[in-house]
């Protein structure tokens, strides 16, 4: 079965988590990514939160797999030279790093089109033109200044940064949207083109409902907001929510059997409207399903508090799983808080490959997320992660048709790291 992007080459350039997501993907779906890393210690992930000495952190491994590795130290000549033939040859460049390192490094965008006009050059930063745009940026500085932070958490406490990684991860996605519209663009026009993604603007992107809400406050104060209900006047900027449900629907984390000892035993409801009279029923207040104070959703509006107590007094007579079963059948959307535990044990997330297991030759085998992506005529074989430099002779004879003399006088100058090392791997 041929892989939607085979054939396509990427020259990546990437490190740490947000460009690496981006690439991963890429390299699932079938394209050719040749990872480029730093003699010596490559991609500053492979060690960090190191869970198995000498091993590839499962920081690296998790975000690098189906890549191949060459270690290149481009600050040299023969370093320079080889980067330069693989741009020639490659189909996008993908980079992430600080501001102004790329044009350091001697490759311009002007230096790239000049060796191959077909080249897309894919970059995140952490900013895009303004103020800030110099500035290094890691996840949580993204989530911050992109209205995730402001927006999240309870009123009166602390902003709060999320754990799904809307800043590198997210910043990853819509790059590699970028990178695929522009191969589209090039199939037509022969033309590369730069693609620019800043992780501020990819978290503002996520945020949008909370730009819609910050200009809906002009008109007046959020009503489905929980504080709304609760007589707190709004301020001119969007409130932290805590649990509300950001949609036309209210919702709520609610406590199930079990929550005084286990952290996880919670459902998230939604008050949907036209399942409201099966609500009324199941909790056993049938009343509220024609009383004026309950029976139509805006004058539930001032009362979700009390609503919504009434609904946890009945799902704290049984397990979250056990709630959700009683629910799905009466089309309630809701779901269990699931622990990260649950997760990794989830059969049948295990049966459509959005997890797997892989084995690595040092760590052994480890647990990672696949592609969550499906494509019926292309579906994503997940491949272990390169060791660093695993690639290095493989790419120069294969990808750039060096003969053993180039090979041998290329490894012997230390481009590709120390050549006593090299020689004993
Ligand atoms: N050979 C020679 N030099 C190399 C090299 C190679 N193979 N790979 C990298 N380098 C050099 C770079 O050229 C750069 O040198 P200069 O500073 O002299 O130009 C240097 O290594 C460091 O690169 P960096 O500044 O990108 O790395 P950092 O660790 O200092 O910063 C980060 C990391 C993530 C803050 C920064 O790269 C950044 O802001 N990236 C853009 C935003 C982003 O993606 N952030 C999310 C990261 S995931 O949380």
């Amino acid at each position: 079965m041929m892989k939607a992007l085979e054939g396509v080459r990427i020259l990546d350039f990437t490190h740490v988590q947000s460009g690496p997501t981006c690439t991963q993907l890429l390299a699932w779906f079938g394209a050719d990514v040749i990872k480029v890393e730093r003699p010596g210690t490559g991609d500053a992930t492979r060690g960090q939160l190191q869970d198995v000495e000498g091993a590839d952190s499962l920081y690296f491994t998790m975000l690098n797999h189906n890549k191949r590795s060459i270690t290149l130290d481009t600050k040299t000549k023969d370093g320079r030279e080889i980067l330069e033939g693989l741009i020639k040859v490659c189909d996008v460049l993908v980079e992430n790093f600080a501001p102004g390192a790329l044009d350091r490094m001697g490759f311009s965008w002007e230096r790239i089109n000049e060796l191959n006009p077909a080249m897309i050059v894919a970059s995140i930063k952490g900013f895009g033109p303004g103020p800030y745009a110099d500035c290094k940026v890691y996840e949580n500085v993204a989530q911050c200044t992109g209205g995730a932070a402001s927006t999240t958490g309870f009123l009166g406490g602390l902003p709060l940064v999320t754990g799904a990684q809307i800043g590198d991860s997210g910043s990853g996605l819509h790059l590699c949207l970028g990178i695929v519209t522009a191969l589209f663009h090039r199939t037509k026009t022969g033309t590369g083109q730069k693609v620019s993604v800043a992780m501020q603007d990819g978290v503002l992107n996520l945020c949008r409902v909370k730009l819609r809400d910050q200009q809906r406050l002009q008109s007046g104060p959020l009503t489905e907001y929980s504080q709304y209900g609760e007589g707190i006047d709004f301020d001119d900027a969007v409130p932290r929510a805590g649990n509300d449900s950001g949609g036309g629907q209210p919702g709520r984390i609610l406590k199930c059997k079990g929550w005084e000892n286990d952290p996880n035993a919670y459902i998230y409801f939604i008050a949907q409207a036209p399942v409201w009279e099966a609500i009324c029923d199941v909790i056993g207040e049938p009343g509220w399903k024609t009383h004026p104070d309950y029976a139509k959703p805006k004058a539930r509006l001032t009362r979700l508090n009390q609503i919504f107590e009434r609904i946890e007094a009945w799902t704290m007579q049984y397990t979250k799983f056990e709630a959700m079963e009683i629910l799905n059948k009466l089309n309630v959307p809701c779901g269990p808080i699931l622990s990260m535990k649950e997760i990794a044990e989830d059969e049948s997330l295990k049966a459509t490959g959005t997890l797997v297991e892989v084995d690595h030759p040092v760590r052994g085998p480890y647990l990672s997320v696949g592609n969550p992506i499906k494509l019926s005529a292309s579906p994503a074989e997940v491949r272990r992660s390169p060791l660093l430099g695993e690639h290095n002779e493989e790419i120069l004879r294969d990808v750039l048709s060096y003969d053993d003399a180039r090979v041998a006088a290329v490894t012997a100058s230390g481009a590709m790291g120390n050549p006593q090392q090299l020689a004993a791997e």
